[in-house]
């Protein structure tokens, strides 16, 4: 067929309808587009980059280290971020490891989380009865931070050094967490309650029922790790493939 017959084929096409139907046609068709577009990015996040989150001596660059197989497994209390990038079932994935320091992490998290597809927050599992008020602020910070829930990333909270005896359990960390969160949410809602009675609250969970994760509208796993091989099978199995689904 020649360029000139097909020319003529169009035109013909066109002449059948009228330019308003034509017009209302294409911005249905635009508008479906864009409502699709919105969906697919909003479910799948805005970046491309895992976040390492959680307070210090978690265990976040210990773990990132293991994964990037660096050969530098000494770790120091972070300053800065490590940033590395891992093959995960055949694709590349950025991940970047934030300092849990109190006092620079809001700064690190500002800075980064516009890129988020994941946040791992890593957290003692060994340690966290005695620091989950500490844990629940900063998670708390998380999932109620506007740009970082905005595209609904996966969250999963890695309940690391589970070879340390005295490790909690994912499941009693939950719970631990749970309730935390929920005091949580009532002393921070007071506190703003006070400030301005007319300001809105950004209550995390539902209303008049205590807090579960399950209420919040994104996704968030808890699995178990450690940074130690045990009988030759890698203690970071639960973190590759968690890192894997999202990739
Ligand atoms: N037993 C045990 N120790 C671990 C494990 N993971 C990390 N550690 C140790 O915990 C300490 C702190 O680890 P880091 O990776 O530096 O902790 P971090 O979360 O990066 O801490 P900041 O950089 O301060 O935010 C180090 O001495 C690690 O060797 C684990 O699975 N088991
Ligand atoms: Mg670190």
């Amino acid at each position: 067929m020649t360029n000139a017959k097909k020319v003529t084929d169009f035109d013909a096409f066109l002449s059948n309808y009228d330019t308003t139907t034509l017009a209302i046609a294409a911005t249905f068709i635009l508008g479906i587009i864009t409502v699709l577009i919105f969906f697919i990015k909003r479910s799948t996040g805005s970046g491309n980059s895992i976040l390492f989150m959680g307070i210090n001596n978690a265990g976040k660059t210990a773990i990132f280290l293991n994964l990037i197989k660096s050969e530098n497994r000494l770790t120091i209390t972070s300053m800065k971020q490590n940033e590395g990038t891992v093959q995960v079932g055949g694709k590349s994935l950025k991940i970047i490891d934030l300092p849990g320091n109190e006092r620079i992490r809001k700064q690190y998290m500002d800075q980064f989380k516009k890129s988020v597809k994941a946040v791992f927050f890593v957290v003692d599992s060994f340690t966290l009865p005695k620091e989950v008020k500490d844990v629940a602020e900063l998670l708390y910070d998380i999932l109620i931070d506007g740009t970082l829930t905005k595209y609904s990333p996966t969250i999963v909270i890695v309940c690391n050094k589970q070879d340390h005896a005295m490790a909690k359990s994912s499941s009693v960390i939950k719970n631990l967490l749970q309730k935390e969160l929920n005091t949580l949410r009532t002393t921070r809602a007071a506190a703003l309650d006070s400030i301005d009675q007319n300001e809105k609250v950004n209550l995390l969970g539902k209303k008049n029922k205590d807090f579960e994760f399950s209420d919040l509208k994104f996704k968030v796993e808890f699995i178990e790790s450690t940074i130690k091989d045990n009988d030759g099978k890698s203690g970071l199995s639960s973190v590759t493939d968690w890192l894997e689904k999202v990739a």
